[in-house]
């Protein structure tokens, strides 16, 4: 397959004006007439006309109204035409019915939607499908459904037909379409400027009940980017679209925002505090891109980090708003290390900007998003706040209509502070995380930190320049109070120093506090101060990173030498628990424990090769000690944050909860069930439910529960789907290959649809234990299912690839079973350009 590189971009040789689309609506054949007025771009180098299409059926093309015929050639057509501007029509059919791609026009229960970003326009019309040509759309659908919705605002409509215009000007990954047989959940909003905007979320008849939460997200969103951002709507409607079968969380299309179903859906029977706060979250991003994507969107698909980095950013900031900013914070890092460094430290580490790709779907990652977030926070770090919406008002004012780069995005930084952000922007071409070794030396009152940083050869990219890092410090007395407050340090040198005078003892530091900045931080300390600064820092952050580096020591030491589980680590632990001054969601995330994947890394990184096996057992003996060693206390927390008000999905009784299911998930190690039974009988909403049949599966009395469980929700597809991952992701690690192996052949069980596919072969893959087993069960299961789902739809088993993306971290067996199910992929014929990619890099 052909590399695309970003070095060979060339602007357009024609621009677009305007498009006219009519679409006959028909499952097997639609019609699509475009109407588009092009015309030579005056800096282009070329007046060759290429128009990308796939999967199309050319029934006429017109130039100024005289009937031509273009040459197809791979990809799409080219054709002569005139020098001066011209007119383009042409009539193309498609079939959404059996378009199991969901990418361009499909179909879902029913109802027709689209995807187009990155590159699924080409598959409803000829175009020049690139984010760099936008065009004002006009759009008439004809159809007998009842609801036909294009971006926009609505034209017109009447007995078979509905008209969109949208003024707005933008690339053809931004189009969408929807017909279907769908309520709408209605609302309105007033901006800040007195406009009024109808806001609709529609759904599949029986999804009604669900709209609600996600109705409030976005006018919370639309008020918070007001209010942040200074940035308002900008059209009469904005819809958002609920669909089942969707590759992605949900797509930004101008106005009329479409949602894979499981991101927007929500009610407390059905969905758990955390898709509450994940719902909360994608509402917000969506409606963010509407200026971080859409009004400013990317030139190429390199930039794709300008908007997603930066919307990331925005989404992080708001949900902090919303509810508790350390609690986010953290999420938000534990995330980062389980996905992007994971990503970052193999095969198919990337710059936040990319500059190669065969296949623009595959760079959809947690390096372009949850990296370009964190790049985002440095820079806000190393100007200030003040001068971080400074350039962003210049950043909205100087390029809104623009495709921009992330040459644009630095630039308005520079013009706003006189700075010269060269250093920085290597984190955006530099891929790896940098390790930063810290050293220590106090003398005559002066305390110093001598820090190293170096960034491992990730593939293509041997060297590594130094980069510009915030590290915020703050030093601790051997009293616990704070002898010095919050300070960035600016490191820009291989190797630098940074002192702090006028100090009477050699203080405890606290480093890289709030996570200022994506790097590994190594540091040798010893336990005693883990627990010191797990007891005393006044970051919450690395008051929690203390003591999951006290948890993630005493594991390895079990790990490797079979110690016990460590007296200090529970000590300390059980401090934190029963300090009720405490905000609970703080308590239990640091009464969880770092995962297998998290053991796996760390023991690679000292120099070990880790055991799946032996790492699941160690978290299982720590596990248990945790519940003897806090017997005592347990019962008390899991009464006292009981909610006893009606469930609301908020910060407050969400942190509630989340403690003390962490308690039942302890004291179902040493009760039998009981207490977990209990919840489970009287549970009244999916957050104490899941929990609950979480605990009994894990107590091996799951077995009952998890039969009424399937014939209580059988009819909603976002609830079974839960069903699905857990009975997986809490099996036994050598049963849950067959238990996966099992539910491929239940009578829900569908490739087609990508989030049951993902709740089923995802599950397995994300539960280490059981996916390395070392008879290689799981890995085969897998690579069957991959090789299944890749002719129908590339994109989702392209994504699910990456479960292998870690082997290189394993023995030599399990690397012998792994390379064989990927030379197998690979050797199916017609695999997907998606999954050639993919598998490729992974295994070189
Ligand atoms: N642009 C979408 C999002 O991240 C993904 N297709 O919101
Ligand atoms: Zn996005």
């Amino acid at each position: 397959p052909q590399k695309i590189y970003l070095s060979d971009y060339q602007v357009p040789n024609y621009l677009i004006d305007e498009v006219h689309l009519t679409f006959q609506l028909a499952p097997e054949a639609t019609r699509v007439r475009s109407r588009i007025t092009f015309r030579p771009n005056p800096d282009a180098t070329s007046a060759d006309f290429f128009l990308y299409g796939e999967q199309l059926t050319l029934i006429s093309a017109q130039i100024d109204g005289a009937p031509v015929t273009p040459t197809h050639v791979n990809g799409g057509l080219t054709c002569d035409v005139p020098s001066a501007p011209f007119v383009w029509e042409a009539e193309v059919e498609i079939s959404p019915a059996t378009n199991t791609a969901l990418e361009g026009l499909y179909m879902s229960n029913g109802m027709y939607c689209t995807q187009c970003e990155a590159e699924g326009f080409r598959k409803i019309t000829y175009y020049p499908d690139r984010p760099d040509v936008m065009a004002v759309f006009t759009v008439r659908i004809e159809s007998d459904l009842p609801v036909l919705l294009s971006n926009g605002n609505p034209v017109t409509s009447g007995d078979g037909f509905a008209e969109w215009h949208d003024p707005w000007p933008k690339p053809a990954y931004l189009f969408a379409l929807v017909g279907g047989d769908l309520i709408a959940h209605p609302d309105r909003f007033t901006t800040k400027s007195g406009k009024d905007v109808e806001l609709n979320i529609y759904v599949r008849p029986g999804d009604e009940g669900k709209c609600a939460f996600g109705m409030e997200a976005l006018k919370k969103s639309m008020t918070w980017d007001e209010e942040v951002y200074g940035r308002e709507y900008d059209l009469d409607i904005f819809n958002i679209v609920a669909v089942d079968d969707f590759n992605m969380g949900a797509m930004e299309n101008k106005g009329l925002n479409i949602f894979n179903s499981s991101c927007v859906l929500a009610s407390p029977e059905t969905s758990t505090d955390m898709n509450f706060e994940r719902i909360e979250a994608i509402i917000a991003h969506e409606y963010f891109h509407n200026w971080t994507g859409n009004r400013i969107t990317c030139r190429d698909w390199f930039q794709l980090c300008l908007k997603e980095g930066l919307t990331v950013y925005r989404d992080a900031q708001f949900t902090a708003d919303m509810r508790s900013e350390p609690v986010k914070r953290i999420e938000d890092v534990i995330a980062l290390r389980a996905r992007q460094f994971r990503e970052d430290n193999g095969p198919l580490a990337h710059p936040v900007r990319p500059d190669s790709f065969v296949e623009i779907n595959n760079f959809y990652t947690a390096t372009v998003y949850e990296k370009g977030a964190e790049l985002i926070g440095i820079l806000k770090t190393l100007v200030g706040d003040a001068d971080y919406y400074k350039a962003l008002d210049l950043y909205f004012d100087r390029h809104d209509g623009d495709a921009a780069t992330i040459e644009d995005w630095l630039q308005v930084f520079e013009d706003v502070t006189g700075r010269d952000l060269s250093q920085f922007k290597r984190w955006y071409e530099q891929a790896g995380t940098p390790r930063l070794s810290v050293d220590e030396a106090f003398a005559d009152g002066t305390y110093t930190l001598t820090f190293s940083q170096s960034t491992p050869a990730t593939p293509g990219q041997d060297h590594k320049d130094p980069r510009v890092i915030p590290i915020a410090v703050g030093l601790l007395g051997a009293d616990g109070n704070e002898v010095v407050p919050t300070t960035v340090l600016e490191m820009t040198e291989a190797t630098q120093s940074f002192a702090f005078d006028g100090l009477s003892a050699k203080p405890v530091p606290s480093i890289l506090r709030g996570f200022s900045a994506p790097v590994i931080l190594e540091r040798d300390s010893d336990n005693a101060e883990r627990a010191f600064l797990l007891a005393h820092d006044t970051d919450p952050f690395n008051k929690w990173e203390a003591g999951r580096a006290l948890a993630r020591a005493g594991l390895v030491e079990m790990v490797l030498n079979n110690a016990a589980p460590d007296g200090d680590y529970l000590d300390a632990v059980l401090q934190v628990l029963r300090n009720d001054d405490l905000d609970p969601a703080f308590r239990a995330l640091t009464l969880a424990l770092p995962s297998q994947d998290d053991l796996a890394q760390t023991l690679v990184d000292l120099g070990h090769t880790p055991d799946p096996t032996a790492i699941y057992q160690a978290l299982e003996t720590l596990k248990m000690a945790m519940a003897t060693h806090m017997q005592d206390v347990l019962p008390r927390i899991y009464a006292q944050y009981q909610v006893n008000e009606a469930y609301q999905p908020d910060a407050e009784q969400s942190g509630a909860r989340s403690l003390a299911n962490a308690a039942l998930a302890l004291i179902s190690r040493t009760d039998g069930g009981a207490a977990a039974q209990a919840q489970y009988d009287s549970a009244d909403n999916m957050t104490q439910q899941l929990a609950a049949l979480g605990c009994l599966i894990m107590a091996g009395k799951g077995d009952a529960a998890t039969a009424e469980f399937y014939d209580q929700w059988k009819e909603d597809r976002l609830v079974i789907d839960k069903w699905f991952a857990l009975q997986i992701s809490h099996a036994a690690p050598e049963r849950a290959a067959e238990v996966a192996a099992d539910l491929t052949q239940h009578v829900d069980f569908t490739m087609k649809n990508p989030n049951r596919f993902r709740a089923t072969l995802g599950a397995l893959a994300m539960s280490p234990a059981g996916f390395h087993r070392a008879d290689g069960a799981g890995y085969a299961l897998l690579a069957d299912w991959l090789i299944q789902l890749d002719p129908l739809n590339p994109q989702t088993t392209a994504r699910m690839c990456s479960a292998f993306e870690t082997w290189k971290r394993y023995d030599s067996d399990r690397q012998a079973l792994i390379a064989a199910q990927l030379d197998r992929i690979l050797a199916t014929p017609d695999l997907s350009r998606d999954t050639t990619e993919m598998v490729s890099r992974i295994r070189a």
